[in-house]
Formats: C-alpha cells, structure tokens, sequence
C-alpha cells in the first residue's frame, strides 16, 4: 500500500500552562493562538483550573512526575522551535521544567509570568515567585510581564522605601538572567496602552496601542504565545515582539462576550468576515464600555 506523501510539519511550539475550559486564557489560549498563528501547538497541561468567564474558582497542580513525563514524551519524539510558559500550577512544577528546558538551552523559551488572573484570582505564592527568579528567569529569552507583575517580580521586599520605575524593574529583572523584557502597560494610567521592550542595551522599541473599552480574559497569554509564534516563524525578537501586539490587538478588539463575564480574544479574526478591525478607529468599540 502506498503511504501519503509526508508533509513537512509547521514549526512546532511546546507550551506549558494551566487548563481554563473557558478557552479565554491559559493553555486552550495558546493552543489557539499558535494554531492561528501557522505553528503545531504541544500541550502541556500543569494544572487544571474551574472557572468562568468571571472568575477562578479552583486550581489542581498536576504532579510534576506528571508534568515531566508529558513534555519528555513529546521532546523525545518532535522537534520543538520555542518553549512558552504561562501558569505552571506549583514550585514543583517550576523546578521539574526549569531541568527540562535546562537540556534545550538552544530552543528560545519565552515566559509569560502568570502571578495572577486579570480578576484578581491569585495563582502563585511568594516561594513560587523566588522559584520563577531562580530557575527560570536565567533561561528566559522574552519575559512578558505586565507592569503589576513586573513590579511583583522586582520589588525589593525587604525595603519598604523601594519604589522602582518599570524601567528600574526591567533592569533587574534582565539582571535575573533573562535576554528581553516586554513589560505591558494596560494597568497604567496612560491614554494609550503603551508597551516597553527592554534589551541588556537599554529600550529596544516602544509601542501604542489604542485603549480597548472590554475588560479581556486571555490577553497576556495571546500575547506571549504570538511571540513564540513569530520566533518559531523565524522572526528575530524585536519584530517578532512587534508583529505579536499587532495580532493581540485585532484579537482583542475582535472579541466577544459569549457569558456574562469578560471578553474573550478571537485568535480567528482573520477567518471570520468582519469590518471591525481598524487600527486607527476608535468608535466602533463604544458598546463594549
Ligand atoms: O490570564 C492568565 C491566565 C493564565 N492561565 C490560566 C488562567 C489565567 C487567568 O485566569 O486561568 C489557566
């Protein structure tokens, strides 16, 4: 019999992050999102959460034996491009895929550092936070916190007097061993959404976007998971981290509301007929205030 010709595959992504069966944010996100983007998404699942489109309601660490042999498997049989990392569910569990991607220091690894939900739900305590310092952080190649998270993962806590600007953060945190830091600013009170890539040289590039009205479920992990794409694609990191605004912005301001919480991004907006997305208009959005 004879076999179907073999086509060669899309540049393969492993993602490690926590279930949300909303598919609003976490690994269904990614999944999504990398699958939009032209890439083979690999899936491994470091906690399962219970949620709606308003809020958390639990969290389940996988064990980490678990989460070891998950990405094992896969790194034995496929090549991967990029690692990404969103929530990873426990200490155990950051220490299991640090010594994973330790063994892979040539595949670029970009870490979204999920402390917390956009609706306040918090998914890390502080031994998770030094863990994520210590073990990931120096095999990072884009780090994408949001300016909270920034200043969570900088903070000098033993100084109450501490108060660094985000680029004061940014410098330490690339001095954690990371090689860039996307620092975003949807939490700050600028008129428009503007986000800062840091480099060891100092500010690679900064972009604006225009503010969206909708409260989003899922930005940050469209975001990082459109950087892995775009390295896997075989963008270098400036345009990569560029390219991946602009997709996370057409996917959030195509959003919708399908409960009675948040909007979700609609990583598809380019497969679905829409007028909707214009970068420059801002009107069209109004009824989502
Ligand atoms: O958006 C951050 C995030 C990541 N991963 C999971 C989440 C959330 C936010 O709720 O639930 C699983």
């Amino acid at each position: 019999m004879s076999q179907p010709v073999r086509e060669a595959s899309p540049p393969i992504v492993l993602t490690f992050a926590a279930s949300d069966p909303t598919c609003g944010a976490g690994i269904q996100a990614d999944l999504l999102t990398l699958a939009s983007m032209g890439c083979h998404p690999l899936c491994v699942v470091t906690a399962l959460t219970v949620q709606d489109t308003a809020g958390v309601e639990g969290v389940l660490p996988v064990d980490a034996d678990w989460v070891a042999d998950q990405a094992r498997a896969l790194l034995e049989d496929m090549p991967v491009a990029v690692f990404k990392l969103g929530m990873l569910g426990s200490v155990e569990n950051i220490a299991a895929i640090a010594e994973i991607v330790s063994d892979y220091p040539d595949i670029p690894l970009v870490l979204d550092p999920v402390l917390a939900s956009g609706r306040g739900d918090q998914f890390v305590d502080e031994e998770m936070v030094d863990a994520i310092l210590r073990l990931l952080m120096p095999q990072t190649t884009v780090l994408t916190p949001n300016s909270l998270e920034a200043m969570r993962l900088a903070l000098d806590e033993s100084n109450e007097n501490d108060h660094p600007s985000l680029a004061e953060c940014a410098r330490r945190l690339l001095e954690t061993g990371c090689e860039y830091v996307l620092i975003t600013g949807t939490h700050e009170n600028t008129p428009q959404v503007e986000n800062i890539l840091y480099g060891h040289r100092g500010v690679i590039r900064t972009d604006k976007w225009p503010r969206l009205p909708g409260s989003y479920h899922g930005s940050g992990c469209t975001l990082a998971s459109a950087i892995a794409a775009n390295l896997a694609n075989g963008f270098e990191v400036a345009d990569a981290v560029r390219d991946a605004q602009e997709y996370t912005w057409q996917a959030l301001s195509s959003g919708f509301r399908p409960g009675m919480g948040q909007y979700i991004p609609d990583r598809f907006f380019w497969a679905r007929e829409s007028d909707d997305v214009d970068l420059n208009g801002e009107g069209q959005f109004d009824e989502r205030a």
